[in-house]
């Protein structure tokens, strides 16, 4: 922890692929931990009860082990609190990967969820951008704002140096959407991030690195 505002500190990065980051500011305080490796254990308390849903599932569906607490300014709305997860289980990722030696380095699904469907696609190019779309209906589900997963999602693009494509092929249920394209990232992300035993010394990149 620091008392400079928006510091990140904490990081303790190792070859295990684990990393703890917290981040405080005037309207958040995030605290995440991660194992790349993990079996999908999760401990999620943001705060929002439809987005430790979608941790939950994001935890499991990549097989990471995932531990995120917030104490945010939910009694603006749930935007700080959702986007500042995003930015700190970006730049878990980003720690976590290290120089990302010896990782599959792409991944996609079509991930169906009855009548959504999502298609995910993404590469670990440390040029982290997210690509959206999608047509969501703009809607409430429990406390969280449907418009507020893109939110997420680029903020976890950006800090974590992960292209993301996320589109829509089908759906018009907002929670099967939200579910699809969660649970669709951590599929694509858990092939991506995963290590090539073929080339478990390289970096997958001709420029050699990433
Ligand atoms: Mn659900």
């Amino acid at each position: 922890m620091s008392d400079i505002k928006g510091r990140v500190t904490g990081a303790t990065p190792d070859a295990a692929r684990t990393t703890h980051v917290s981040r405080t500011t005037n309207e958040t305080d995030v605290a995440v931990s991660l194992d790349l490796d993990g079996t999908g254990a999760t401990r999620i308390s943001t705060g929002i009860g439809f987005l430790d849903h979608m941790l939950e599932a994001f935890g499991r569906h990549g097989s990471f082990d995932l531990e995120v607490s917030c104490t945010g300014d939910l009694e603006v709305d749930g935007h700080h609190t959702t986007e500042d997860i995003g930015i700190v289980i970006g730049q878990a990722f980003a720690q976590a990967l290290g120089d990302r030696t010896g990782i599959t380095r792409y991944g996609d699904v079509a991930l169906p969820m009855d009548e959504a469907l999502m298609l995910v696609a993404v590469d670990v190019s440390g040029r982290g951008r997210l690509h959206w779309d999608c047509d969501i209906p703009l809607q409430y589900l429990g406390s969280f704002d449907t418009a507020l997963a893109r939110e997420f999602l680029d903020a976890f693009a950006t800090n974590s140096g992960i292209t993301l494509h996320v589109r829509q092929l089908a759906g018009d249920n907002a929670h099967h959407e939200l579910e699809a394209v969660f649970k669709g990232v951590a599929r694509a992300l858990r092939t991506a991030i995963s290590l090539d035993s073929r080339c478990a010394d390289a970096i997958p990149s001709t420029k050699g690195a990433l």
